[in-house]
């Protein structure tokens, strides 16, 4: 039986009926090239969230108080086909119940399955794609379902916005949109590119975060780490424009994989990860505050949700 919550929030906070945010872990590493360690990613990342306060300074909020969910973990591992299949079913089902839907990694791969979900569910949908690497082959090592594969159909199937790249295979150019993309050598010489990046996106946007965009100064504990990153600040507020200004309709997290003896990197993402969710809820009210049911208050506003009611799932 799982008891445990996330953040360790109180049992009133953590119930599927009345959370706002759902969180998805996906221990999955079935397909990385380099360091393995990926699949403990999701544990690390609880472990720390625990240790968090759960009050946010710059939002003056505490966000989950909206409520977070603790899902069931994906564990589906027989083949990256299969993963990625369960993967896009459990995320759809959660998306269908209205809740606003994250997923933590596990690798890049397990965003094969969740970008679909969403690109199913919302219309002209964009995914940001915060990355060291293109992730744009169409298939690898075998299988178009492994981690150097991630964005490949987003590529094909939706508005893809990379961002922080500065690893890739001189085929991924063919794939490649270069007016969608913004290089790690480009954004670190002209600030312009967080303005250029949000123009290119449509309203409703999917956030695919993998943890090496980030310098390996302040997040080495990834399974290949790139020097040149972002850093936490134009991150943030990058990350809160992007908010701001946009329909988030959802985001993973990916590739923390974590060092026994580095528990920052674990923090770090256990913080952006609740930032994340502080900027998306920062504007809304508590239920409370109004005293309407919390039926009603609880409905997202995801307006342009395009499910058919007769989906089987
Ligand atoms: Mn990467």
């Amino acid at each position: 039986m799982k008891t445990k919550t996330y953040a360790g929030i109180a049992g009133q906070y953590a119930k599927l009926d009345q959370s706002k945010i759902v969180l998805i872990p996906v221990p999955y590493d079935g397909t990385s090239t380099w360091q393995k360690g990926a699949d403990k990613g999701p544990e690390a990342f609880l472990e720390a969230s625990e240790n968090m306060e759960l009050y946010d300074i710059e939002t003056n909020s505490e966000v989950y108080k909206e409520g977070i969910y603790l899902a069931n973990a994906v564990t589906e591992n027989d083949s990256p086909e299969k993963m990625v299949e369960t993967v896009h079913k459990v995320v759809k089902s959660y998306i269908k119940k209205n809740k606003f839907v994250t997923i933590f990694g596990g690798e890049h791969s397990i965003s094969i399955g969740t970008i679909r979900a969403f690109n199913e569910a919302f219309n002209n949908l964009t995914v940001l794609h915060i990355d060291a690497h293109a992730d744009l082959r169409k298939s690898y090592e075998g299988s178009t379902c492994n981690h150097a594969c991630a964005v490949y159909e987003a590529s094909q199937e939706t508005n893809l916005i990379q961002v922080g790249i500065r690893s890739m295979d001189a085929i991924e150019k063919s794939v490649m949109d270069l007016d969608k993309t913004y290089f790690a050598h480009e954004m670190v010489i002209d600030d312009t590119w967080m303005d250029s990046a949000i123009e290119q996106m449509t309203e409703n946007v999917f956030i695919t975060f993998d943890l090496d965009a980030f310098d390996p100064s302040i997040l080495p504990s990834t399974g290949t780490p790139e020097p040149g990153g972002l850093f936490w600040y134009e991150t943030l507020d990058f990350l809160k424009q992007v908010f701001k200004e946009k329909n988030v309709v959802g985001f993973d997290i990916v590739e923390l994989c974590p060092h026994v003896n580095e528990k920052s990197s674990d923090f770090l993402a256990a913080k952006l990860y609740y930032k994340m969710l502080s900027y998306k809820f920062q504007n809304e009210e508590l239920e409370a505050s109004y005293g309407d049911t919390f039926e009603e208050s609880n409905r997202l506003n995801h307006n342009n949700l395009k499910f058919k009611e007769e989906d089987e799932y």
